[in-house]
């Protein structure tokens, strides 16, 4: 059979059963075309999109700002690897380091590869500047953590995540998410902790969006303690959240961060991933100050793909769309009305408890049990009904549109999403 022969969905799942690796259970929906807000599958049906490739693609699908980059670099040159310069990276670093406020950067590719990263930066900074004992460093996470599927695994409690791939990685300790006291007395009694890596709000654990002083504390207490606060900010940063990244806070920027001294967060480590590149071609970034960022030193860290000139056109475009389009704003005014709405219907619910997120990263709590298979039904349902989404953990349904979608299509989705829920009611 020709690739290119036509065939549909239910020929195209077979295909993937038969000769994928069955490390995911997706919804069965084939999907072949995306444009803005919107996807559509194999037999022409349309959805709109409110998973966004887990906030990869902020800017929309197939946007022709991006997409016109990679067309354009993938013509000129592709891959140099980093044994030579190329006229790309250099002003790619210099526009990125600029627009977050760091002085360097890593260009790397995927979120995970950004974490290894980060631990391996914080780690190295411990033992150079900090002083503590090689091999004794010890980084503090939360419980519920989603990092990364690498070896990072090693301190997630995810069983699923994480059964049958020891021998395990060493050097972490887990405290409770939104807990100061725990972070407090961890690192007031434990003098090898490096850094503390935190996802600002957790995104697959269920969009648990953590007390307003919750990411302020943290980082006073890291700066007291001489240890490093490193934000995972892969899901949550690049708009998603209603400001450039979920750290600035409640903050009313206008088109760009301006870092709001009031309410910004400067983590020592930033990990971005994802939006980066408008989810056109992997890219992410550890970005820090001279005083972390250069205990690299060369030959010390890297990766075949990390800064090539394609990734560094591509993120070149797709950060500079968040600013022409304002998504910072309308992530933040949407996310309100989204919210606002749901918190009509759930009043007289019997089916959903509550929603809680910031900007369009957003979940709503199904009232059944963990184990039910309701929230996949209900997802299940939606995309019957038009509308893409899919369950985090057992009762969460996340739901994470484009940023560039408008108020008319978010209440289109609204009432979508409120119509299906109301065919569950008891
Ligand atoms: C999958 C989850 C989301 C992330 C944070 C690092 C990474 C991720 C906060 C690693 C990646 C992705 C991975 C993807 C599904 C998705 C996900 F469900 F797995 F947990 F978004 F919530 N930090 N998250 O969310 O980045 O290496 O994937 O580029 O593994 O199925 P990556």
């Amino acid at each position: 059979m020709s690739v290119l022969e036509k065939i549909n969905s239910e020929e195209l799942i077979a295909l993937e059963d038969q000769h994928g690796a069955h490390n995911y259970h997706p919804l069965p929906v084939v999907l072949s075309k995306g444009k803005g807000v919107y996807v559509w599958d194999v037999e022409g049906k349309k959805y709109y999109d409110f998973l966004s490739a887990y906030s990869a693609v902020n800017q929309g699908h197939c946007h022709p700002k991006i997409v016109n980059a990679l067309m354009e670099q993938a013509q000129t040159l592709t891959l140099t690897s980093r044994a030579f310069y190329n006229d790309k990276l250099g002003k790619y670093e210099k526009f990125i380091t600029d627009l977050f406020g760091f002085d360097k950067v890593p260009p790397m590719n995927t979120g995970a590869e950004a974490v290894e990263t980060a631990l391996k930066i914080c780690r190295k900074w411990a033992y150079e500047k900090k002083g503590i004992d090689e091999h004794q460093a010890v980084i503090v996470v939360c419980e519920n953590n989603f990092h990364g599927r690498t070896t990072i695994i090693s301190f997630s409690n995810d069983e699923n995540a994480r059964k049958n791939f020891g021998p395990y990685t060493e050097g972490f300790i887990k405290i409770p998410y939104d807990d100061i006291e725990a972070l407090k007395n961890v690192l007031e009694n434990n003098k090898n902790i490096a850094g503390f890596l935190v996802e600002p709000i957790q995104g697959e654990a269920g969009v648990y969006v953590p007390s307003d002083e919750f990411v302020a504390k943290a980082k006073a207490l890291c700066k007291q303690n001489n240890v490093l606060f490193i934000a995972d900010e892969v899901q949550t940063g690049i708009a998603r959240t209603g400001s450039l990244l979920a750290v600035c806070g409640n903050c009313n920027c206008e088109n760009n961060c301006e870092r709001n001294p009031q309410t910004y967060v400067k983590p020592d480590l930033l990990i971005l991933g994802k939006a980066i590149s408008g989810g056109v071609y992997p890219v992410s970034a550890v970005l820090a100050d001279n005083a972390v960022m250069n205990v690299i030193k060369p030959g010390q860290h890297g990766s075949t793909f990390g800064g090539n000139p394609l990734a560094a056109a591509v993120a070149t475009a797709a950060l500079e769309v968040i600013q022409e389009e304002n998504l910072i704003q309308n992530a933040r005014s949407l996310g309100k009305l989204f919210r606002s709405e749901l918190n009509k219907y759930i009043q007289n619910s019997t089916i959903v408890s509550l929603v809680r997120g910031k900007g369009l990263l957003n979940a709503i709590v199904i009232n059944d049990s963990e184990d039910s298979s309701t929230a996949w039904d209900i997802c299940m349902k939606l995309a019957e009904n038009g509308l893409l989404a899919k369950p985090t953990h057992g009762n969460i349904i996340r739901f994470a549109p484009p940023l560039v979608m408008n108020e008319e299509q978010l209440l289109d989705c609204v009432s979508i999403i409120i119509k299906t829920l109301k065919e569950f009611e008891r």
